[in-house]
């Protein structure tokens, strides 16, 4: 078992801080990361900061000392949620889930992996062939993921530009029999654009060029395999790869009248790979068909700027169908089969969301609204659970519970989702409407609608430095943050909007390749079938969130806090202001608020018992006590905090952590002196 940390490593939970400030707070995670530990509890959140170094922590006696231990047995870390999580959902046979948030770069993508990494380890000890195999396409599913969902940016060279969610099935060995993987909204906008100096997704790179993309492409390419991708649809996948970067070659021209496409090379070699007509192809990028009122169906020429459009969300949707259809063939693959609860008892469920966490660029777009709306939801379901879960326990254990007041940000989810008033819905109408609404004139109704709402504003509304564009709607979302959000609307009504013209959809429908015919189900509606009014995105967004928070309110939930120490990437820098600003809008203090305004600390009477009896001469070196409440009760009087404890039916309660940290601090005297005794006990000389 790994040693207990020492105080010269600051308090391994912030529960124990003498006093509950941003100060105190900084002063211990500060002290924490400079010495290494980069895991610290909140009773049994862990926050973890992104050590940017490899660190010695993760290998095989790791994972051993973690394993089947409670997590006050062992310094902080994630295998230690892991191991809770999966001690619950083995044991009392609950469906838990393991929330990972955090900023853009803080690493939660890398806490994932460990957290599946050590759930594998420590399942199948028999090692069963199929329970191996769906392992092996749990962890494999990652490199293939990572290589078409995840991109060089500005923060972060490896980021996931895609929220993942994926539930590991367990049958009642607690041995995973299976998963499968819900993705939330692609940013396919980087498939046609970047920012300076980031990079497109990563597959794109991994077929064409530097050693390292080359080396990766080899890992992905075995992991298909390994998967159990088939070998004509791997070739699939890397034609539609290819005919996406060849769109980017194709440019239009206009003598005025008639648009022509530049580029037939472009044109020849896509429709060869995506076993389409080439004239189908050209026409495709050129004309499309439109129902008119009367129901005829006609053929209308593009002007260039439409062809560019239609061009650039062909690519955007071919990547996004791809992308799609690669997670729905996993989630085949790995589904469980043949799972009879009669015969097999009750299956059972791990969760792990690694999803982005709030973005606040200078410029923010749709994407940053739909992502920090998602945030807002997960953090009100953080709230909510955290306090159901304090609650809860209270009265299974028959202890009187003051229930305390929280902030519910529930009425910034209602501004951005409430039917008819919210910001989505004036989105839809605006996109759904007839006639030119442009993004200027859905802020103009936003304005009417919401200007008395609280946490509302725009430049209509309130006057703003003039460096800000005309477009920008101000949203106060996050009660946390002390500096408010921005959002440009500009592109808001096409992004919402995302139209691609039917003639793509066809054309890949009709393609001879079942691969690709596959992933465009709707491409055999005719114009007149497809439905005048789709979804918008934002709603498809939303809807998957609010489905994403229900799956998760039926588990319990376990809680990852990641950040970002810094913005160099530096394993070495700390950066303050930064830090700070994380932790207010992760509302790590208000969740150790909460934690302390019960009981603090809870444990077992057994557990408590066997980690401070030798502190008690009722109990050491033999326990002459009754039960083992009574012994905890006989220790708890004779260190004099018999008024900050509650006893439960089965578990003692600690008000405040400075008697359990005196309690600490006498056994960690005592340690030595007992070595020495059971040395000198073993060598006979006692
Ligand atoms: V984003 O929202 O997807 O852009 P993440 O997922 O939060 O972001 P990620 O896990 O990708 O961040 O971590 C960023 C980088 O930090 C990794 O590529 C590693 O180089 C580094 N990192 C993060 N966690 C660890 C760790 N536990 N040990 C070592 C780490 N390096
Ligand atoms: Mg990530």
């Amino acid at each position: 078992m790994a040693e207990l940390e020492g105080l010269e490593f600051g308090k391994s939970d912030f529960v124990l801080l003498d006093e509950v400030t941003m100060e105190q707070f900084m002063e211990n995670l500060k002290l924490r990361f400079e010495k290494g530990r980069i895991y610290t509890y909140i009773g049994e959140v862990v926050v973890s900061v992104n050590p940017y170094r490899q660190m010695d922590i993760y290998g095989k006696d790791t994972i051993d000392a973690y394993r089947g231990r409670e997590l006050y047995e062992n310094p902080p870390h994630l295998y230690a949620v892991s191991d809770a999580a999966y001690k619950a959902m083995k044991r009392r046979a609950k469906d838990t889930c393991i929330v990972i948030s955090g900023e853009s770069g803080a690493g939660k993508t890398e806490a994932s992996k460990y957290i599946m990494q050590y759930i594998a380890a420590i399942t199948n000890p028999s090692q069963r062939a199929e329970v191996e195999s769906v392992k092996n396409v749990l962890l494999k599913s990652n490199c293939v993921l990572e290589a078409f969902g995840n991109a060089k940016t500005n923060r972060n060279d490896n980021s996931s530009r895609f929220g993942k969610y994926m539930d590991i099935n367990f049958n009642f060995n607690g041995d995973p029999t299976g998963g499968h993987i819900n993705n939330y909204l692609l940013e396919k906008s980087r498939v046609v654009q970047q920012q300076d100096g980031e990079r497109n997704f990563h597959s794109f790179y991994q077929v064409l060029t530097s050693n390292n993309d080359r080396s990766s492409h080899k890992a992905v390419m075995n992991a298909l395999g390994v998967i159990g991708f088939s070998e004509e649809e791997i070739s699939s996948i890397y034609q539609i790869l290819a005919s996406i970067l060849l769109l980017g070659n194709i440019q239009f021209e206009s003598d005025g009248e008639n648009v022509q496409v530049l580029g037939q090379e472009a044109v020849k070699h896509i429709s060869e790979l995506t076993s389409t007509d080439p004239d189908s192809v050209t026409k495709s990028l050129l004309f499309r068909t439109v129902a008119t009122g009367g129901g005829e169906v006609i053929e209308k020429g593009h002007s260039e700027q439409d062809a560019c459009f239609g061009r650039d969300a062909f690519a955007k949707a071919l990547y996004e169908r791809l992308f799609g259809w690669i997670v729905s063939r996993i989630n085949s693959i790995i589904e469980v089969k043949d799972y009879n609860p009669v015969l097999h008892g009750k299956n059972t469920v791990i969760g792990v969301l690694d999803i982005y966490g709030f973005e606040i660029f200078d410029n923010n777009s749709f994407e940053q609204f739909c992502i920090n709306y998602c945030n807002e939801k997960l953090q009100q379901l953080f709230i909510e659970l955290i306090l159901q879960q304090e609650q809860g326990e209270y009265q299974r254990e028959g202890i009187t519970w003051q229930h305390i007041d929280y902030f519910n940000n529930q009425i910034i989810v209602d501004l951005v989702e409430q039917p008819h008033k919210g910001i989505i819905s004036i989105l839809d109408e605006a996109c759904l409407s007839v006639g030119k609404v442009t993004d200027t004139v859905c802020l103009d109704s936003m304005d009417t609608k919401l200007s008395q709402h609280p946490h509302y504003t725009s430049r209509k509304v309130s006057s703003f430095p003039s460096c800000w564009t005309d477009t920008i709607v101000l949203l106060l979302l996050n009660y946390f943050l002390s500096s408010p959000f921005r959002y440009s609307v500009e592109g808001f009504l096409d992004k919402n909007k995302d139209l691609l013209f039917q003639d793509f959809k066809r054309l890949m429908y009709n393609s001879s390749n079942p691969v690709l015919k596959e992933m465009w189900p709707d491409g055999q509606l005719s114009i007149t079938e497809v439905t005048k009014r789709p979804l918008t995105a934002a709603t498809l967004f939303k809807n998957s969130i609010v489905a994403l928070v229900d799956k998760l309110a039926c588990k319990e939930p376990y809680y990852v806090r990641c950040i970002k120490p810094n913005e160099m990437k530096s394993p070495v820098l700390l950066d303050d202001a930064r830090c700070q600003h994380q932790v207010a809008y992760l509302g790590l203090l208000e969740n150790v608020m909460v934690r302390r305004a019960g009981f603090a600390y809870r444990q077992p009477y057994a557990r408590f018992l066997q980690r401070y009896k030798m502190t008690c001469e009722y109990t050491w070196p033999n326990h002459l006590m009754g039960s083992d409440r009574e012994a905890v009760e006989a220790i708890v009087t004779q260190h004099g905090f018999q008024d900050d404890v509650a006893y439960g039916h089965t578990k003692l309660f600690v008000r405040t952590p400075r008697s359990l940290f005196s309690l600490e601090q006498e056994r960690a005297a005592l340690i030595p002196i007992l070595v020495l005794f059971l040395q000198k006990v073993w060598r006979g000389a006692l």
